[in-house]
């Protein structure tokens, strides 16, 4: 079997998606997911001109020589745009090698870890008591774990929260949009939010939060600290991450468990923070962190140190990559949680999928491959239309941190 072709598909079906899609001279081909959230092009331009003509007529069953090819060879290594771009390959190589082989890639993995895969939802509110209701609607559908994230009096625009009743999709059409943000508001807000959660529903729903990257190690600390009463799941991305040393001082300070790693395109970005096991969960994805057969040795090294996933799942990663994400985290034994945001419906009408969600877990179903497609000509009726997602200044104008 050889590749005959390697087609990049950027489309806008609700929001913009970047598809890789590898054929061979048996007909068979696999799919990949690329997307970049406002940087899609990039990504596009990588495949099309760097990549896809590398590939023409080689075997797709060499899934770690194409990868490793792509990684040495292209000597200007890692990055999010490099690395997406070498997981869409990746993904799209075992999608092949699972219908060429008539199995669903979870079974060359090393099969079945677990029946299904527990996933967390979103519940968002403009304020704490709607947050409360979303919260309890996501757990009558079902789900075990659910993210809280609400607005915060004084502050006009935050993280996780929609701006009108609409769903929340974080990119926006047009040049990015400038929010104002108010760490000391949104420190004295957060503890009311998970008080009143657990008010009304008790001990027993899983809660996330996501910081989103807004705090130092102390006031992250801090935060840490005043939720330990409502035993969180965890707290996501509390800082910036390029300083992994700084999550020393967070860890002195509290037992709230931490996750991060959904900006990190490669095991480097995490070495130190999964060596002094100062996180408990390791955020990255088979999209933004070179694939399935990166994140296979992401998942292996973080096992040693008790580390466990939780991969990213925003709706700015296609069906693909929650395909794919499946059939990894099912595999391996160091699953936490995986993140889902419900695609919309035009999303799920370009890329048709097998995976199914029932009763809290996700499973990936047992076609050959990945158990995912693009469709085409669907595709083609969603134009890409330029989006960023938005810049956040402090109330002073400062640039910092969306
Ligand atoms: C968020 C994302 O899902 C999450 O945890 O951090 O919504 C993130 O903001 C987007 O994926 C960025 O594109
Ligand atoms: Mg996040």
């Amino acid at each position: 079997m050889i590749i005959t072709k390697a087609k990049v598909i950027v489309c806008s079906p609700g929001r913009n998606f970047v598809t890789l899609k590898i054929e061979t001279d048996q007909g068979i081909y696999g799919v990949g997911d690329a997307t970049l959230n406002g940087r899609e092009l990039a990504v596009a331009s990588y495949l099309e001109d760097h990549v896809a003509p590398c590939l023409i007529g080689r075997d797709p069953s060499h899934i770690e020589d194409i990868w490793q090819y792509l990684y040495k060879g292209a000597y200007w290594r890692r990055g999010p745009v490099t690395m997406s771009a070498i997981a869409a390959v990746d993904m799209a190589l075992w999608d092949i090698k699972g219908k060429a082989l008539n199995t669903p890639v979870y079974n060359l993995l090393g099969g079945r870890s677990r029946t299904g895969v527990m996933v967390y939802s979103h519940a968002n509110g403009k304020d704490i008591e709607q947050t409360v209701d979303e919260v309890g609607r996501h757990l009558e559908m079902g789900y075990k774990a659910v993210r809280a994230q609400s607005g915060i009096p004084g502050v006009s625009t935050t993280y996780g929260v929609p701006k009108g009743s609409g769903k929340y999709e974080p990119a926006e059409k047009g040049l990015p949009p400038e929010h104002a943000w108010n760490t000391e508001k949104y420190m004295r807000h957060v503890p009311k939010l998970f008080q009143r959660i657990r008010d009304v529903y008790g001990d027993e729903p899983l809660l996330l939060h996501d910081c989103h990257h807004r705090l130092t190690p102390i006031e992250a600390a801090r935060v840490g600290k005043d939720l330990e009463p409502y035993r969180l799941f965890w707290i996501e991305d509390p800082v910036p991450a390029e300083l992994q040393e700084g999550f020393r001082l967070i860890r002195e300070h509290t037992t709230t468990p931490l996750a991060v790693g959904e900006v990190f395109n490669s095991i480097w970005d995490a070495h130190e923070l999964i060596r002094e096991q100062l996180i408990d969960y390791i955020r990255m994805t088979v999209l933004h962190a070179g694939g399935i057969s990166h994140m296979k040795k992401v998942a292996s090294f973080a096992e040693m140190y008790h580390v466990r996933t939780g991969s990213h799942g925003a709706t700015d990663l296609s069906p693909v990559t929650m395909a794919a994400a499946l059939h990894f985290d099912i595999s391996i034994n160091n699953f936490g949680i995986q993140e889902h945001m419900p695609h919309t419906s035009e999303t799920d009408e370009v890329f048709p999928h097998y995976y199914s969600f029932e009763g809290g877990y996700f499973y990936p179903g047992d076609t050959p491959g990945l158990g995912v497609d693009i469709d085409e000509e669907k595709a083609a009726g969603y134009p890409y239309e330029p989006a960023y997602l938005p810049v956040n200044r402090k109330e002073d104008g400062t640039i910092y941190n969306w």
